[in-house]
Formats: C-alpha cells, sequence, structure tokens
C-alpha cells in the first residue's frame, strides 16, 4: 500500500473561520475528513500534517524522505517565500504536488510566485479544498506508473 503525505502551512487550521470568499466555508477537520475517506477509496496509507512554522515544515519534509512515496503540499503563505521549504522539496526526489485552494494568479501580485513551483512534479490550484482530492487521485496515477 503506498504510503504519502498531506503537508499543510500557516494559517491553514483556520479554514472556514474567515476569509471564506477566498477559502471556502469547510473546515480544516472537513478537509482532513475528504483526503483521509478519498485515500481509503484508493487504498492509499495517508498522513496529514499542518504547521504554522517554517523549520518544522522543512523537518517534515526531510524526514518524509524515509517514510514517504510523495507529498501533497499547501505552503500557503511560506509557499511565496520560503527558499527553505524550496530546498527541502528539491531533495526529496520523489512526487510532490503542489495544492492552493484559492488562484494564486487571480490575486495580489505577491501571490503570483510560488518559490516552490520549480520543483514540483505538478500544482493545482483555484479548485477549492477539492483540489486535494484531485492531487491524491494524480499521486494515485503517478505512483502506479512507477511501478
Ligand atoms: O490558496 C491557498 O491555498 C494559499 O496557499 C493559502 C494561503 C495563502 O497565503 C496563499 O497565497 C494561497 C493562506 C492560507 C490561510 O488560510 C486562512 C484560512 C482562514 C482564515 C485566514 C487564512
Amino acid at each position: 500500500m503506498s504510503k504519502i503525505i498531506i503537508i499543510n502551512g500557516p494559517n491553514l487550521n483556520l479554514l472556514g473561520e474567515r476569509e471564506q470568499t477566498q477559502y471556502g466555508s469547510n473546515d480544516y477537520k472537513y478537509l482532513e475528513e475528504i483526503c483521509q475517506n478519498r485515500a481509503k477509496d484508493l487504498n492509499i496509507n495517508l498522513d496529514i500534517k499542518q504547521s504554522n512554522v517554517e523549520g518544522e515544515i522543512v523537518n517534515i519534509i526531510q524526514d518524509a524522505r524515509k517514510t514517504y512515496a510523495g507529498i501533497i503540499i499547501n505552503a500557503a503563505g511560506y509557499s511565496h517565500t520560503s527558499v527553505a521549504i524550496r530546498d527541502a522539496l528539491s531533495i526529496f526526489k520523489k512526487p510532490v504536488i503542489e495544492v492552493h485552494i484559492s488562484n494564486i494568479y487571480k490575486r495580489e501580485d505577491f501571490r503570483h510566485k510560488s518559490l516552490i513551483s520549480g520543483v514540483v512534479t505538478g500544482i493545482i490550484c483555484g479548485l477549492g479544498v477539492n483540489g486535494y482530492i484531485l492531487a491524491i487521485n494524480s499521486m494515485q496515477e503517478i505512483l502506479k506508473n512507477e511501478n
């Protein structure tokens, strides 16, 4: 059974509490539930982690090398600023899918550049929390084709 991890960055734990026009009305628990349900349907073993701390996210990515076949990451605000997270992802050497709930290209200029996009396998953005489900589906296809 494939083992993958979803890593969520800062403030995503507050989903549903504010900014519902950008991120929808569903809360973080709902996001975890729909992802776990989809993973179960696909016979994937899924772990989900969230951190508001850049260095913790780097540690999670480093540790992921030993355990996981792929990473799905929404680095949130750090997508636009973090060379350290980009470097950690580039060392991972297995499939990585970047997810954004909102369409970052429709928003402020500073969100148009994601520093991690250049080191990931693919990107899903602007499709709401359903983007995570699409990412799980795609990861399953990628991993199936590897074997
Ligand atoms: O669209 C996305 O998924 C983002 O990665 C979300 C980040 C934002 O900084 C990126 O530009 C795009 C922000 C996540 C913060 O989520 C909140 C949830 C509830 C209330 C306030 C923020």
